[in-house]
């Protein structure tokens, strides 16, 4: 790769996050890098602290943006042209509450969030109180749920899971025993090929959901409503990236994947048990031709 010979030996720093596809992703990105004679360094940080380490160029890449989750902190940064706009990949994504297809004979009315409160019960830890319990992921993926639980009068505790791996194992027990849960899921992921489960219908979405508290059914509070139904899914870089890396860049915004592509790849690590590292390069081995094209000619 002729033209980013600048930079050949300060590595390419790739962030990595706590979930499957996110952490395979970073290791597939990588894996190409260094197919091409580049250094490449994963830097592990929280959804939160990843922004101003992009803003500053200390590390380089995101391979994951969610609408759901990202967007507050992606557009603010965008629009003030301190992160790079790296694409958008052909995957519609939404992340809300979810729960197991049986949930429906118990609490007549969902997926309408209406129902939850009506069997808020059912979903309540052994303490004689009638309040559900909502089963979120780690803290630092940082979704408005106390906000929205609040927005929305409903009458659920939270309770933060310390790694996905807690929350899908919440979810495996409560399914063999047929209990009822309600918990945070996204698509795409691989949850919804081996339990068959449906998202919480909250009120539709809107951006003003997020910044006008006079908007939709609380006149006061933010965040009564609903994840996006049809998010975006983003590569982002630092304003640096592009500039020593140009052909890294290219690269960059050419790898792409669906819905069903990255399911697989995150039930590579979540169900196959491998680590992202080598969930990466079993999927480069099977998908030489895909990657390959991702190459630019003039970098090759
Ligand atoms: C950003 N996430 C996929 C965990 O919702």
């Amino acid at each position: 790769m002729s033209s980013i010979s600048e930079a050949e030996d300060e590595p390419i720093k790739i962030i990595t996050n706590n979930w499957a596809s996110q952490l395979v992703v970073s290791h597939i990105l990588g894996g190409i890098y260094k197919s091409q004679g580049l250094k490449v360094k994963y830097v592990s940080y929280p959804g939160d602290g990843q922004w101003f380490i992009l803003k500053h160029n200390i590390a380089h890449i995101q391979v994951e943006a969610w609408q759901g989750t990202h967007a507050e902190k992606y557009q603010q940064l965008f629009s003030q042209e301190m992160v790079v706009d790296a694409g958008t990949y052909d995957v519609i994504t939404r992340e809300d509450w979810w729960y197991p297809d049986y949930v429906e004979e118990l609490c007549p009315g969902l997926p309408d969030w209406r129902a939850l409160n009506r069997c808020s019960a059912l979903f309540s830890q052994k303490d004689n109180s009638n309040k559900g319990v909502y089963y979120a992921g780690p803290v630092e993926w940082e979704k408005p749920e106390k906000a929205k639980v609040r927005a929305l009068g409903l009458n659920f505790k939270i309770i933060n899971t310390y790694t996905a791996k807690e929350l899908w194992g919440k979810l495996d027990r409560a399914y063999k025993n047929k209990q009822p849960i309600v918990l945070f899921n996204w698509t795409p992921n691989w949850v919804g090929s081996i339990y068959k489960g449906k998202f919480v219908e909250f009120p539709e979405y809107h951006k003003k959901c997020e910044t006008h508290p006079g908007w939709g059914i609380n006149q006061d509070f933010l965040h009564d409503c609903g994840s996006p139904k049809s998010g975006w899914l983003k590569k982002v870089s630092s304003t640096e990236f592009p500039k020593k890396w140009p052909c890294a860049f290219e690269i960059l915004e050419n790898m792409n994947f669906n819905n069903n592509e990255l399911e697989q790849i995150a039930a590579l690590v979540d169900i196959k048990n491998l680590t992202p590292f080598n969930a990466a390069n079993v999927w480069l081995k099977d998908n030489q031709t895909k990657w390959q094209n991702w190459l630019p000619n003039q970098c090759r």
